[in-house]
């Protein structure tokens, strides 16, 4: 059935059926990276969420297991929400997760892996004489309580710190990340202050809290938990803004002794400042892989159609690619994430052009043997002269209210469009656009416009994305990775991200294509070099248990 294309995921983590979002307790054990996530196994919408679980060797390939913990107790009766696993000193794995009662108050739940020496660590048990082991303090309301997530331990007598994430109304609707202590998991102490708080923001969910590190080649940037501050350390609190849908980070110091953290610049706080990508992406989680010593965030990426849709599809959201998180030791004042490395192990023939002159106004198509599962690196170039002669009063451009690719500025939109049928009437453009101030300034920002990407109704479409740091000298680059029913872009090496679930109904199988555009009327650009790799698919099914014993 060829319109059904949006059911494909060539190489991203998704269900084999069903529903899944948040995903929880990444890591790597004995062998295999996990990852769990909130899964209803019945059906491919949101509900009795249990904690799904699969792994894979090498991030890239993954075998589903039985669903880990589900909700059979009357404190997770409503559902087995976010948490976070911890592998403790003496060799026991244990869960902490977020549980709805009937009245659907939250709550927060010890569980543990019943057999460590297990490397698929697939059976769980409940702590039924102890939980719930927390419940909302005073002033905290019932339904605000939840995600659980270590952010350090203090060696010398093996206290842990949790973050919950919660808001305080009686504030100013401020987004607030909570610390409790505990050393055995059953019993938690609540500090009296915050570790930080935002007003205006709204409820934090799945905050997390994570060194960085600030200076030295990639491979040593990324931090084991728990490192202390320093001269080249820096902590990244992160939440997920339940009131808009978008994950939030800040880079800040963090003081372990008063367990506080305080952003570097106060108007770029969590929640008004730098986001974790633009588009669909939500309650995103890192964890330090020890394999590779890096940092990787993984995060997902819910569906914009009907519910309709997606149980006739049987299934429903997926995860983003794994992401290596480092500080940018060029501008200083942001993360980069970018693809795990093994993606580029997926790449098999790739179709390489270079110096493609986009005049303004015009399309050039860029022809592939396949444009549905893609891997696309490009520079592009804007001529020196007509930039310079470019003067913008307003250089306020904001995606999602600029009329996206189609609405023609001096410097831009120009870009790609993806995922794109012949008469370019269905395609999703990612584009950059450029504003040049009476001071001379450059003001670059990269947006997705997902206003054409379906024919299909019912379905959300935005533009989105936001600016960006571009340094004297640079080309301006963009990375687009297209798997179907997906499009995941990157600009300048990881300082910005967006990510879009678009559903083409014609721009599929080998009516699909990809053109370079430029719709800027005051600038001639150049695509220096595009490289277009087809990518490899994944292994994404049920662990076989049989095979694998005989
Ligand atoms: N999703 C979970 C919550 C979390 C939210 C429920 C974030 O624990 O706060 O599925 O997407």
């Amino acid at each position: 059935n060829r319109v059904l294309t949006w059911q494909k995921a060539g190489f991203h983590f998704r269900t084999v059926k069903n529903y899944m979002n948040d995903p929880s307790g990444p890591m790597y054990y004995k062998g295999w990276y996990h990852i769990f996530y909130q899964h209803n196994p019945d059906a491919a919408y949101w509900g009795n969420i249990t904690w799904g679980h699969a792994v894979s060797r090498d991030l890239l390939n993954w075998f589903h297991l039985p669903v880990a913990v589900k909700p059979d107790r009357w404190y997770d009766t409503f559902g087995v929400w976010t948490g976070s696993i911890m592998i403790l000193p003496d060799g026991r794995v244990i869960m902490l997760y977020t549980g709805g009662t009937v009245e659907k108050y939250q709550n927060i739940n010890l569980a543990e892996a019943a057999d460590p020496s297990d490397p698929l660590l697939v059976e769980w048990v409940k702590y039924d004489a102890v939980n719930p082991v927390l419940n909302p303090p005073p002033g905290i309301g019932l339904t605000d309580f939840r995600d659980p997530n270590p952010i350090w331990i203090n060696e010398t007598d093996s206290t842990w710190y949790f973050v919950i994430g919660s808001k305080n109304d009686s504030l100013q609707h401020t987004g607030i990340a909570m610390v409790y202590t505990t050393k055995n998991f059953v019993n938690f102490t609540l500090l009296p202050h915050v570790l930080h708080s935002v007003d205006k923001v709204g409820m934090w969910e799945c905050v997390e809290l994570y060194a960085v590190a600030t200076s030295g080649p990639p491979s040593t940037r990324g931090l084991d938990n728990f490192v202390w501050p320093g001269e080249n350390v820096k902590h990244v609190l992160k939440a997920s803004m339940n009131d808009e849908w978008h994950d939030y980070y800040a880079i800040g110091t963090f003081d372990p002794e008063t367990m506080t953290w305080t952003p570097d610049d106060e108007t770029m706080d969590v929640g008004i400042g730098l986001r974790f990508d633009w588009g669909k992406f939500y309650a995103s989680r890192t964890f330090y892989d020890q394999v590779k010593q890096r940092r990787v965030q993984w995060s997902y990426v819910g569906e914009v159609d009907d519910r309709d849709a997606d149980v006739k599809k049987g299934w429903a959201s997926f995860q983003a690619l794994p992401r290596e998180v480092l500080f940018d030791v060029k501008t200083r004042t942001n993360l980069l994430t970018w693809p795990i490395k093994e993606v580029e192990t997926l790449r098999m023939t790739s179709t390489n052009f270079c110096d493609i002159t986009v005049e303004k106004g015009t399309t050039f198509e860029l022809i592939v043997p396949d444009a549905n599962q893609i891997d696309i690196e490009a520079e592009f170039q804007v001529n020196k002269e007509e930039l310079e002669a470019a003067i913008e009063a307003d250089i306020g451009y904001n995606c999602s209210t600029s009329g996206g690719a189609t609405n023609r500025g001096q410097l831009g939109p120009f870009g790609l469009l993806v995922l794109a049928n012949e008469d370019l009437s269905e395609q999703t453009a990612t584009y950059f656009y450029v504003s040049r101030g009476t001071d001379g300034s450059l003001h670059t920002h990269l947006c997705q416009d997902e206003m054409r990407s379906s024919k299909a109704h019912n379905i959300v479409k935005r533009v989105v994305g936001g600016t960006f740091a571009v340094l004297d000298g640079e080309l301006l680059s963009l990375r687009i990775l297209v798997d179907h029913s997906i499009v995941e872009s990157f600009a300048q090496g990881g300082r910005t991200s967006t990510t879009s679930r678009v559903y083409p109904t014609e721009a599929i199988y080998d009516a699909a294509r990809v053109f370079l555009f430029n719709n800027a009327t005051g600038v001639t650009v150049t695509a220096k070099s595009v490289k277009i790799w087809q990518m490899n698919s994944t292994i994404n099914q049920y662990y076989d248990f049989k095979s694998q014993q005989a």
